[in-house]
């Protein structure tokens, strides 16, 4: 049984080797990073509105908290890592067009919340936006260099389909029936872009090398740059930190 073990260990090697190999894109390098917040963090805060309105009411056994804030501890004293910042990489890339995914993204209205609350979409990209509540909705989206629309949605409706047409970070949505209901999509031009977790995390990968302005965007914070170096083969690592104004 040992000889047999020790046998498939060189062939297991191999096998790694050869996937990593697969994964490592020579002609292209990846940013990744985290996004962190030095302070006190803003505490979640109950959708106090949202208890007010019965049939909202009526989906959530205890009140939902906004997503304007999303953080986890980072291992840092009074730092911590910051989630629902939208990053993406504002300039520097060569002019190409990149396909545009034939999958629309999703917007869901589920529990009186727009889920999720930060999203990226391409420019051209269909957007899918569902009504999954039994209540009526309105979602009014307040772009300014794109159209925008306002669109009653009731209950067991088609989804809406939209798409903007020019990089805008980002664009506001809103419900006109629910005032606490709120998203914000970043467009973008092209696909290096990414929304953080709650553990701060991002990763753009695949950009062809050179030198690029990387933005990150927050509800609250608002917006940060960097200029990052990507080599071929390589990943670089990059961190932002914001701090109370
Ligand atoms: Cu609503």
């Amino acid at each position: 049984m040992t000889g047999r073990l020790d046998r498939t260990k060189p062939c297991i090697a191999l096998i790694t080797a050869i996937l990593a190999l697969s994964t490592l894109d020579l002609c292209a390098g990846d940013i990744n990073g985290t996004v962190k917040f030095k302070g006190k963090p803003r505490k979640p805060r109950p959708m106090k509105k949202l208890a007010a309105d019965t049939a909202c009411a009526a989906m959530h056994d205890t009140l939902p908290v906004d997503e304007k804030f999303v953080y986890a501890e980072s291992g840092e004293a009074g730092v911590v890592t910051l989630g629902n910042v939208f990053v993406w990489v504002r300039g520097g890339l060569p002019e190409t067009e990149y396909e545009i995914p034939a999958e629309p993204v999703v917007i869901n209205q589920e529990g009186c919340t727009f889920v999720p609350h930060v999203l990226g979409i391409r420019a051209g990209q269909d957007l899918e936006i569902r009504n999954g509540d039994k209540t009526a909705h309105n979602v009014n989206a307040q772009p300014k260099r794109n159209k925008g629309f306002n669109n009653a949605q009731p209950p067991a409706t088609r989804p809406l389909i939209k798409n903007f047409k020019r990089e805008e970070v980002m664009v506001k949505f809103a419900c006109d029936m629910h005032t606490w209901m709120s998203c914000y999509v970043g467009v973008v031009s092209h696909p290096f872009y990414a929304v953080t977790g709650k553990d701060g995390a991002f990763s753009l990968k695949n950009l062809p090398a050179g030198e690029y302005e990387v933005e990150v965007w927050h509800e609250l914070l608002k917006t940060q740059s960097q200029t990052v170096k990507v080599a071929d083969g390589e990943a670089t690592s990059i961190e932002f930190l914001y701090a109370k104004p």
